[in-house]
C-alpha cells in the first residue's frame, strides 16, 4: 500500500469525546471533501487568501479568507468580525449551502441542535504554518459552538482547557475530520502545530491543509 492510497482510503466514522461539549467526529465530511475543496477554490477567486497581521504587528503564517455574512479579520486595530472583505471592499462570498448544512448537522451530532453559523473562517496552512495557543472569543454568542472541518494534509491539533497553562491533548486531524467544541469547553484554548508534509488526499490543489471554522459571530 502506498501512502497516496492510504490518504484516499475511506476512514471509519467514529466520535472521540475530548471534554464536556467537545468531540472529534472522525471522517464526518470525508465523502463531501472534494466538493468542499472545489467550493473553497470558488470562494477564493472572489476573496483570495491573505496573510493578516495581528495587533502586535506579527504576520500570521496561516493564510485566511472568509465566507458568509460575517468574516473574521485582524489588523493593527484588533480582532473583529466585518461584513465586507477589506481587500476587495465587497461583501464576503456567500456561505455555500453545503457548508451550512454540514456544519449544522455536525453541531447537532455533537449535541448542539440549534447552531446557526453566520461566519466561516477559511484557513490555509502551508507546510511550516502554525497557529499558536488561543481562545475563540471574538464572537458575541458563546452559547453556540465552534465547528471545525479539516481537509488535506493531516495536522496535530492541541486542545487544552479554560486556562492557558492547562494540560493539552495532542490530536491528529485528518482529511474529513470535524471538531466541535461548545458548552463547557467553548472557550478552551487550542492550537495547531507546525504543519508537516505527508500524504496528500485527492482533489487538493497543493501541499496544504484547509480548515473551515463555522462560528456564530452574533453581531
Ligand atoms: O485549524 C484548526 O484546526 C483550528 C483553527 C482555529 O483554531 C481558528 O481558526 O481559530
Ligand atoms: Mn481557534
Amino acid at each position: 500500500m502506498t501512502f497516496d492510497l492510504f490518504a484516499d482510503e475511506m476512514p471509519r466514522r467514529w466520535t472521540e469525546n475530548l471534554a464536556p461539549g467537545a468531540a472529534i467526529l472522525h471522517g464526518y465530511v470525508w465523502e463531501q471533501a472534494q466538493t468542499l475543496i472545489t467550493l473553497i477554490d470558488e470562494i477564493t477567486h472572489a476573496s483570495p487568501f491573505r496573510h493578516m497581521v495581528t495587533p502586535g504587528g506579527y504576520t500570521m503564517s496561516v493564510a485566511m479568507t472568509n465566507c458568509g455574512p460575517r468574516g473574521w479579520v485582524t489588523d493593527e486595530r484588533g480582532y473583529r468580525y466585518v461584513t465586507e472583505d477589506p481587500l476587495t471592499a465587497q461583501p464576503w462570498p456567500e456561505m455555500p449551502a453545503l457548508f451550512f448544512q454540514l456544519a449544522t448537522f455536525a453541531a447537532q451530532a455533537a449535541g448542539f441542535p440549534d447552531f446557526f453559523p453566520d461566519a466561516c473562517l477559511i484557513n490555509r496552512y502551508d507546510v511550516g504554518s502554525r497557529l499558536s495557543l488561543h481562545q475563540d472569543k471574538d464572537e458575541r454568542d458563546f452559547s453556540q459552538p465552534i465547528v471545525s472541518f479539516s481537509l488535506g494534509l493531516a495536522a496535530t491539533f492541541l486542545f487544552g482547557g479554560i486556562k492557558r497553562n492547562d494540560p493539552v491533548q495532542r490530536l491528529l486531524l485528518g482529511h474529513g475530520d470535524v471538531v466541535v467544541w461548545g458548552g463547557a469547553s467553548r472557550l478552551y484554548y487550542h492550537a495547531v502545530q507546525s504543519l508537516k508534509n505527508g500524504p496528500l488526499p485527492a482533489g487538493m490543489p497543493g501541499a496544504y491543509r484547509f480548515n473551515l471554522t463555522f462560528r456564530k459571530a452574533g453581531y
